[in-house]
């Protein structure tokens, strides 16, 4: 599991409405500045639908397999196992996760839990990785919680839950070492990356933070 800890040190998640441009550039210049990992999710406004979505997926998932780049699906299951994707993440709402791990097999599976009892059941039922959030207000995602802060890991790691975390929801430079600290074991970001005006520049900062804690 060694090598899933390290994959989620910077996990860029991103679709084409998180960005100012060609979300294949974007992705290129976060990979350049060095995401350890990425998550297609195209959703919000404008987000694209059919095959024009399955073409940004296809296109993507190319440019992360030429840098060994992990690539995750977020939600859905069936684009993920059609192009081979590394993995899936799901949320609470979408598919029961044990019916997910059913379908999916031996690929990745994170889960976003917001408690404890989530966390639980999320490994119980076949978990690789947990996605906690929002750890800080965030404009990325329209349904987003309450902000929980990074006192929900600490809890879960309290509570005796070993299974890799990512924070996610508003994080940006100068904000990782507290979420490392409460126990995660990487950070999951859209915005401090992909809107970024320099996104290798600030993908390397973000990097740097990671890996010296
Ligand atoms: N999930 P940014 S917050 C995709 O709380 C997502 O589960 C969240 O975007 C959660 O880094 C979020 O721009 C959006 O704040 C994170």
């Amino acid at each position: 599991m060694d090598s899933l800890k390290d994959a989620l040190k910077l996990y860029f998640v991103m679709g084409s409405p998180n960005c100012h441009y060609d979300p294949r550039q974007v992705l290129k210049e976060a990979i350049k500045g060095g995401i350890t990992l990425y998550q297609f999710r195209e959703k919000g406004t404008g987000h694209l639908t059919g095959d024009e979505k399955r073409q940004l997926a296809k296109d993507l998932q190319t440019i992360c397999k030429e840098h060994h780049i992990p690539f995750i699906v977020n939600d859905e299951v069936d684009l993920a196992i059609e192009l081979g994707a590394d993995g899936v993440h799901i949320g609470q709402e979408d598919d029961a996760i044990e019916e997910v791990r059913a379908k999916i097999g031996k690929m990745i599976l994170g889960v976003s839990a917001h408690t404890v009892e989530e966390a639980f059941t999320a490994i119980q039922q076949g978990a690789d990785y947990l996605g906690v959030g929002p750890m800080y207000e965030t404009k990325t995602k329209e349904d987003a919680r309450e902000v929980m802060g990074t006192e929900m890991i600490r809890k879960m790691r309290k509570e005796g839950i070993t299974l890799p975390i990512v924070g996610i929801g508003g994080i940006s430079e100068g904000r990782i070492e507290a979420v490392m600290k409460a126990g995660a074991d990487g950070v999951a970001i859209v915005s401090a990356i992909s809107q970024a005006d320099d996104i290798v520049d600030a993908t390397k900062c973000l990097l740097h933070e990671v890996k010296n804690l």
